[in-house]
């Protein structure tokens, strides 16, 4: 078993790689590369809820502990927090109800995007709200921060929200809201393949079901992470949102060499360059988080495990059923293969369209070419993993849904079939398929 994530690099890279992150993942013990899945054991499922996957090394649980000290640290201003922010800790949005998970409507944040030619609000002075510095652009718009040098600011939680104007210059501007989903398990991500991901897609919709899944790119490499699967690898959503939400500036740790399963060379990289340090311009020297925190952070995102699946009872049984025969398991397929066993997320990590309801006129990233839809489509978001969902209402990437039921039946686009088929069935029928949610 390797805990070397999914890489196409050649061994020898894979060894310089390991060494380089061998305060992280000290895994390259073994003779690593893709296919130890035979060795690896299933998915843990005895592990609770905040713990670490098993099969880790003395160096990687404690760098994992460590990482979960730095994921609730509340950061000061001193220490860097700001000049603008939505949360002083990773913690304040995935709390609930342990660290790694989620948190409710009231820490939802806002994203802006002057959608005239898709330039980022951020490139645009607007009072109030500009707030990163380019090259790291980002459409996250904070609510917090007086956006001045510590020296002169005045840090208050009484700010409100920046106010988000309808148009900028005769542009109107997209606005859009996100709820945080828990990050149990994710990390497992990193080990599934591109070939994996990729075998699942069908843009053109080839085989007439319906289902159009493509896979998202960075514009370099294959995303994983975020609601729009925009982002390639639990470094760049660690790094990102120590900048987009807390304002605490970084160095890469492995930056592009950190890169998942990356199947050719990336030609440029869009908003997320992997090697590029942010930086802001508080007063507080950049950047603002160690070199060793950060691979502890980045290490308890990576080696939290996934939630545990409960003993299926009859009706669950029932309701799995169900959820096969409805068209739900074309999507939110139960189990994917990786080099650490299988990750049983019921999720194949591609981008659906779903419908104008849901739509958020947002696109991230340059996803996989298809006929059907065209480069940027605003209703397309990755198919939200299942493990542990009954734990973190509400649901949705905004939050909408307060009950799983409701979140089912607020389904369009290409789950349109599925979901009639859910609104269909008798009330025990309905019962069961959330029965079986709940046990996931
Ligand atoms: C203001 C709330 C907020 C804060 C603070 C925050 N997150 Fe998140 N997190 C979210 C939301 C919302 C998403 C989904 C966003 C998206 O995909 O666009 C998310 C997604 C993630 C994901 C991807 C999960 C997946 O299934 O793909 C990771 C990893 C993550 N966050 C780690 C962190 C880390 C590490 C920190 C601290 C540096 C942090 N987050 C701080 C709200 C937050
Ligand atoms: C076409 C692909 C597709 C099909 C088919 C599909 N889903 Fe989904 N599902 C998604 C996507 C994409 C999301 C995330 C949407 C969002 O965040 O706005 C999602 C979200 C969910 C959520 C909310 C998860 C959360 O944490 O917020 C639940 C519950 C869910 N689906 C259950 C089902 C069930 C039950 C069925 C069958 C009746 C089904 N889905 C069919 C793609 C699909
Ligand atoms: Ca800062
Ligand atoms: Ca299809
Ligand atoms: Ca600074």
């Amino acid at each position: 078993m390797s805990l070397q994530p999914e890489r196409a690099e050649s061994s020898t890279r894979g060894a310089t790689l390991c060494a380089l992150a061998l305060c992280v993942m000290c895994a390259c013990h073994e003779s690593g590369g893709g296919g130890g899945s035979a060795a690896a054991t299933p998915a843990a499922t005895t592990t609770r809820l905040g713990d670490p996957i098993e099969g880790l090394t003395g160096m990687e649980r404690a760098a994992f502990e460590r990482g979960r000290v730095q994921f609730e640290k509340r950061f000061r201003p001193s220490e860097g927090l700001g000049p603008f922010y939505n949360a002083t800790a990773c913690a304040s949005c995935h709390s609930t109800p342990v660290t790694g998970g989620s948190a409710q409507l009231y820490r939802n944040f806002y994203l802006a995007v002057w959608t005239d030619n898709f330039t980022q609000l951020s490139d645009v002075t607007l009072p109030g709200i500009q707030h990163t510095i380019p090259p790291w652009l980002s459409p996250v718009v904070p609510s917090y921060g007086s956006g001045q040098s510590h020296t002169l600011a005045h840090f208050t939680l009484e700010g409100g929200r920046a106010v988000i104007p309808p148009d900028y210059i005769g542009f109107p501007m997209t606005v859009a809201q996100r709820n945080s989903i828990p990050i149990f398990g994710v990390g497992l991500f990193e080990f599934v393949s591109d070939v994996t991901i990729a075998s699942n897609a069908d843009p053109d919709d080839a085989d007439g079901d319906g289902i159009s899944g493509r896979f998202n790119t960075d514009a370099g490499a294959m995303g994983r992470f975020g609601v729009k699967a925009q982002s390639n690898n639990v470094e760049l959503f660690t790094r990102a949102p120590l900048q987009n939400q807390m304002g605490i500036t970084s160095n890469p740790f492995l930056g592009s060499s950190g890169t998942v399963s990356m199947g050719r060379p990336a030609p440029f990289q869009a908003s997320t360059d992997p090697n590029a340090p942010t930086f802001d311009n508080d007063g507080v020297p950049d950047p603002e988080i160690e070199h060793g925190d950060l691979g502890d952070l980045i290490a308890f995102a990576r080696f939290l495990a996934p939630p545990s699946k409960k003993p299926f009872d009859d009706s669950a049984r029932r309701g799995e059923a169900l959820f096969e025969s409805m068209g739900c398991a074309l999507c939110h397929i139960p189990s994917l293969p990786s080099s650490r066993g299988p990750v049983d997320a019921y999720t194949d990590l591609l981008l659906h369209e779903m419908g104008s309801d849901l739509a958020d006129g947002l696109h991230f990233g340059v996803p996989q070419p298809s006929e059907l839809s065209p480069r940027h489509a605003g209703g397309e978001f990755r198919t939200q993993p299942l493990w542990g969902v009954s734990l973190h209402a509400p649901f949705l990437h905004d939050g909408r849904a307060e009950t799983l039921e409701e979140a089912v039946l607020l389904h369009g686009g290409e789950a349109t079939l599925s979901r009639d088929a859910f609104g269909a069935l008798a009330q025990p029928d309905r019962e069961d398929v959330i029965h079986f949610l709940e046990h996931l």
